[in-house]
């Protein structure tokens, strides 16, 4: 994890100071990138202080399974949703919060049921078929500008379809789910900060990677569990679909450090890090090289203890608060 340093010391060094809507200063810089062989670096674990391993299973966990309440995140082992559940004054003031605990169609909710929308004329017959044909469901006729249209309804399993894409075509280069629903925005605790997801399938070497793009990354405390959760959503895809995980590519749009984590990252620029540890996902989960059994059912089966670090090394925990 000598990356992490690394770019933690850029931007010490060259970034500039900035407000923001917390409160909180950050220092910052446009633009970053980190990128990990996982078959030879091991698994992308901050060793420098210890990473709160569970619960960032527990997050990637509830975000499989859809989750839009800080209670189901808490069951699952992570508590990190609470304050923006409930502590931001302006998400407590939105109508569209369902109350306590809710956080509104955040990440897992795009991932795995995207609401989109049709509206079609009534007598263009053969696109009402085509998209009934997708999954498209009618929800209602409306008047539309003086004409009828059909209002058609489907949540779209974005991560779902990467993975039938991954068996079926692994040579596409459209392998990818979003976070960022513009229509959405207005409707949620904060919007997605990891965006966008593309998987990069070689059917030559059976080897998957992961390219991840996040708009804005709070490198003391959210970094770490981003890239962790990424490596490990990255792992379970690979079991899933056959293929062994490889590169993890992390770019940065605003990266940036808090004010009050500098301690925490100054002491960790002094600490040595450790080799990383591995990842083992239990042997439950079917291995489709194995088995050849397309189970992608699984994406909402696991369980936090399905995932498992080994040989973990870490220098001792420091903490800090989130910015909210
Ligand atoms: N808000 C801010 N300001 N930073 C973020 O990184 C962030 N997120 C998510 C949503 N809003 C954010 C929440 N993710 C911790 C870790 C991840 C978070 C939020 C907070 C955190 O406090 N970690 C502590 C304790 C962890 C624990 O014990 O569970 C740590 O020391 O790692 C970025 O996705």
């Amino acid at each position: 994890m000598k990356q992490y340093l690394d770019l933690v010391r850029t931007i010490l060094d060259t970034g500039t100071w900035q407000e923001n809507r917390t409160g909180i200063r950050t220092i910052s810089i446009p633009g970053a990138m980190m990128r990990f062989d996982l078959q030879k670096d091991g698994f992308p674990a901050v060793t420098t202080k210890r990473l709160a391993f569970k619960s960032v299973i527990g997050e990637l966990v509830g975000f499989l399974r859809a989750s839009r309440s800080a209670a189901d995140f808490r069951e699952l082992g992570c508590k990190v949703w609470d304050q923006n559940a409930n502590e931001n004054a302006e998400w407590l003031a939105n109508p569209y919060r369902l109350g306590e605990d809710d956080l509104g169609p955040v990440y897992g909710v795009q991932w795995r049921a995207w609401p989109a929308y049709k509206l079609i004329e009534s007598d263009r017959k053969a696109q009402i078929q085509d998209a009934q044909q997708r999954g498209f469901r009618v929800v209602g006729v409306v008047k539309d500008q003086g004409t009828d249209k059909v209002l058609l309804y489907k949540a779209i399993d974005q991560l779902r379809e990467c993975l039938d894409t991954i068996i079926k075509n692994p040579g596409s280069r459209r392998i990818l789910f979003h976070g960022w629903n513009c229509a959405e925005l207005d409707a949620i605790a904060l919007p997605a900060c990891h965006l966008l997801y593309q998987f990069i399938p070689n059917a030559t070497t059976k080897e998957i990677s992961l390219c991840l793009y996040i708009r804005s990354n709070d490198i003391g405390l959210g970094a770490p569990f981003n890239l962790a959760e990424a490596a490990a959503l990255l792992h379970v895809v690979g079991r899933l679909t056959g293929y062994t995980p490889r590169w993890l590519t992390y770019f940065i749009g605003d990266a940036h450090i808090y004010e009050n984590h500098l301690d925490m990252l100054k002491e960790q620029l002094q600490r040595e890090p450790y080799p990383s540890p591995r990842l083992v996902l239990s042997d439950r989960i079917p291995d489709y090289a194995a088995t050849g059994r397309f189970e992608p059912e699984w994406l909402e089966k696991l369980e936090p203890l399905d995932f498992s670090l080994e040989d973990y090394q870490h220098h001792a925990p420091l903490t800090a608060p989130m910015a909210v």
